[in-house]
Parts: C-alpha cells; sequence; structure tokens
C-alpha cells in the first residue's frame, strides 16, 4: 500500500526566504518543498505539499488526509498558537501527525510558547531550521513502521 503524507504550511511560510533570514533562514518554500519531496523519494512516500494562508482550507486538507489516510507533516505557523478548529481536525487523523516548527518556539516570546498542534500530534520537531521537515518525515516513516509492527 502506497504512503501518502500531506506536508502542510500555513500562514507566511510562503514569505520564506525572502523576509527575517536570522529567525527562519534563507531557504525559501520552493527549497523546503524540494528537500521533502526527495526525502519521500528516499523513505518510499509519496509527499504531497501545500501551502495556504487561510484556516479554512487547512482545515480541508487535514480533512482530506483523514479521508485517504495520509500522514500529516505540519508548520501552522501562527495558527498553532491560535487554531482549536485545526487541533481537531488533525485530532481526527489515524495516521502519523507530526508538527514541525523552523525556529525555537519555545525560545521565542510568550505567546508563541503555547501550541494547540502539539496537543494532538505524535511527535514535534522545533527549532532545527527547515531541517526539520526531512527529519519530520523520517519519524512519520518510523511511527508508520513501529504501528504495523505492533499489529503483527
Ligand atoms: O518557527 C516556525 O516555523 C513558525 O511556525 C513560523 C510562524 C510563526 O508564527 C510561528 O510562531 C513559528 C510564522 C512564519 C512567518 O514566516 C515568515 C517567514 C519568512 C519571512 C517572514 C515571515
Amino acid at each position: 500500500m502506497s504512503r501518502t503524507v500531506l506536508v502542510l504550511n500555513g500562514p507566511n511560510l510562503d514569505l520564506l526566504g525572502r523576509r527575517d533570514p536570522a529567525v527562519y533562514g534563507t531557504a525559501t518554500l520552493a527549497d523546503v518543498e524540494r528537500m521533502c519531496v526527495e526525502e519521500g523519494e528516499r523513505l518510499g512516500l509519496a509527499v504531497d505539499c501545500r501551502q495556504s494562508n487561510h484556516e479554512g482550507r487547512l482545515i480541508d486538507w487535514v480533512h482530506e488526509a483523514f479521508e485517504g489516510g495520509a500522514a500529516v507533516v505540519a508548520n501552522l505557523g501562527g495558527y498553532s498558537h491560535t487554531s482549536i478548529a485545526l487541533m481537531d481536525a488533525l485530532a481526527v487523523v489515524e495516521a502519523p501527525v507530526v508538527e514541525v516548527h523552523i525556529s525555537d518556539i519555545h525560545a521565542r516570546e510568550e505567546f508563541r510558547r503555547h501550541s494547540y498542534v502539539s496537543l494532538v500530534a505524535d511527535a514535534a520537531v522545533i527549532g532545527e531550521g527547515v531541517d526539520g521537515y526531512p527529519k519530520a518525515l523520517r519519524t512519520v516513516a518510523e511511527l508508520w513502521d513501529r504501528a504495523v509492527g505492533g499489529a503483527d
């Protein structure tokens, strides 16, 4: 059975590499998506990358992952800190859900330290720059392998 992972990037992440390099680095979103597809090829995962600045669209994509049995790697940007609706959507995904943040949200402003996504994700990769995305995909593969192993 082919394994699909939706890599979801939320608001403002389309600006990656174009502002704030001291916090978010110089890689663009296109660079990040390429890294994810390449890591997926190494891992035997079909990687589908999407970005939106709109909460409802992100929720629809999480529902799509739920319906299709796909895993989710999610950097939901500012919505991580505010969106109970996205948390509720992610909570029903049965395949692995791994949260990513490029910066170390726990070492920044107080309002970034809480993440609703963390409450429902199976794992998180935080503060490792854009290398956190391929790492999150490796984590998805491990969680999936472990789940299959556990079912035997
Ligand atoms: O560290 C992360 O990955 C964040 O999820 C990025 C979000 C921020 O709201 C979270 O607290 C932490 C926002 C991304 C803003 O993206 C920009 C990227 C480049 C230039 C300007 C904004």
